[in-house]
Order: C-alpha cells, then sequence, then structure tokens
C-alpha cells in the first residue's frame, strides 16, 4: 500500500526518477546557476538541503530558499524542504523530507495537510512501515553505496532495504541515494526504485547538465 489516491501516487512516482538534493556547501559554482543546469539536464524533484559547517543561516539561508523554489516553479519542478517545516510554510513549499531524527512525520502531515508532498528517510522495513503509517508520500532508502555527502550516514547497505520493502508489497514511490552515480544507478532501479536521489553527482560535476542528462538516461533505460 501506498498514501493517497491512485492519481496522486502516480504523480509523485513520475516525480522519482532524478531527484537533486542540494545546498550551497554542495555547490561548486552559484547554487542557482547549478540548479538551472540540473533542470536542464532533466531532474524530476529538487530538495533544498542547507546542511552542514558552512551553510547559510538567517536571512542568507531564506533568500536561497526563495530564490532557488523560483527557479523550480519556473520549469514546474516541485520544490521540497529538508527538515524545516516553517520555512516550508513560509515559502508555501511543495514539501517536506524528514529524516528519522527530525520532527514525526505524522506532525509534518498535519501541519502540511493532505495536498502537500511529505518524504521520509528509511534505513529498514519497520521504519519503511512506520513512515507510511504516518503519512508519507515517499521514501528515501539509503545510503546504498559510500558517500561523502553526509557525516552521520547510516551504514551502507546496497539495494538491501529497497528490496526488503518490495518484497513485503509495499507498493510507495521511493528513491534510493547515498552515494549514486550514471555508472551504478541501474542496479538500484532494478531493485526497485523508482528513481535515484543525488547530490553530488550533479553538484559536484564540472557540468552539470551532462551528468543529469547521463543519470537519467542510466534511469530511463532501466524504469
Ligand atoms: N542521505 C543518505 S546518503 C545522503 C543523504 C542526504 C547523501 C547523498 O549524497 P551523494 O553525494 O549523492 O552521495
Ligand atoms: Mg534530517
Amino acid at each position: 500500500p501506498a498514501n493517497g489516491t491512485a492519481a496522486r501516487i502516480d504523480w509523485i512516482r513520475s516525480r522519482m526518477p532524478l531527484y537533486l538534493v542540494m545546498g550551497s556547501v554542495n555547490c561548486r559554482q552559484a547554487p542557482d546557476q547549478v540548479l538551472e543546469q540540473a533542470i536542464a539536464g532533466g531532474i524530476t524533484l529538487f530538495q533544498y538541503r542547507e546542511k552542514g559547517k558552512q551553510a547559510l543561516c538567517g536571512q542568507e539561508y531564506v533568500e536561497l530558499a526563495r530564490r532557488l523554489q523560483d527557479i523550480c516553479h519556473k520549469h514546474q519542478i516541485p520544490f521540497i524542504v529538508n527538515d524545516d517545516l516553517e520555512l516550508a510554510l513560509e515559502l508555501d513549499a511543495d514539501g517536506v523530507h524528514v529524516g528519522q531524527n527530525d520532527e514525526p512525520a505524522e506532525w509534518i502531515r498535519q501541519r502540511l495537510g493532505p495536498n502537500k508532498i511529505v518524504g521520509v528517510s528509511a534505513h529498514s522495513l519497520k521504519e519503511a512501515s512506520r513512515a507510511i503509517a504516518a503519512g508519507a508520500d515517499y521514501l528515501g532508502i539509503g545510503p546504498i553505496y559510500p558517500t561523502s555527502s553526509k557525516d552521520d550516514a547510516e551504514p551502507v547497505r546496497g539495494t538491501e532495504v529497497i528490496q526488503q520493502v518490495r518484497r513485503s508489497g509495499l507498493t510507495i514511490p521511493l528513491v534510493g541515494i547515498g552515494g549514486i552515480h550514471e555508472h551504478n544507478a541501474a542496479p538500484v532501479i532494478h531493485d526497485g526504485a523508482d528513481g535515484v536521489a543525488v547530490i553530488s553527482a550533479i553538484t559536484a560535476a564540472a557540468a552539470p547538465a551532462e551528468a543529469a542528462k547521463h543519470l537519467k538516461k542510466a534511469i530511463a533505460q532501466r524504469l
């Protein structure tokens, strides 16, 4: 099972193939330009994740969010906020993504209402089932491969948890995350994901548009 009407689930699943997660810390060029290029390369969903030691805060944090949201709007890419319900409400963002140690998904769903997107990170079948019961629209499962973009990442599990979730009959839209790039994305889709979420494969690429295009192609061949 998954949450919502069939049409809503289909729509959310259709946004999963190439999900860019990004903050200023991840970028070599101006974040606005990285996002524009990533969209040109074919990303289907965007998450503003401004985290880490050098992360912007206060007014700068909000201003960057607004600029990136404007770019997403212009290209009809849904704009999701990582772990900041208040910012999402202030900006009328399209949704919020929370981890297991963030505000509970039930609360996020209650505050956002039924029409916004709620994403939850899950690292086991149990966490996946709980997230669905709490009202999640999609799951992020990882890290699939070793990653240097998250300091407090859980152990690498390959596609094991994705396979467990699918074998248990859960049909919720889901993406794999963690160390994914164009040459290792195929097994993630093959093993049951509806897409991949990436940071560095696009943000640290010399040519983000090309990187996104190649990733999208690797995924589309498997979907
Ligand atoms: N959650 C699990 S791994 C990860 C997050 C946010 C970081 C993914 O970044 P990259 O650069 O695609 O490995
Ligand atoms: Mg979090």
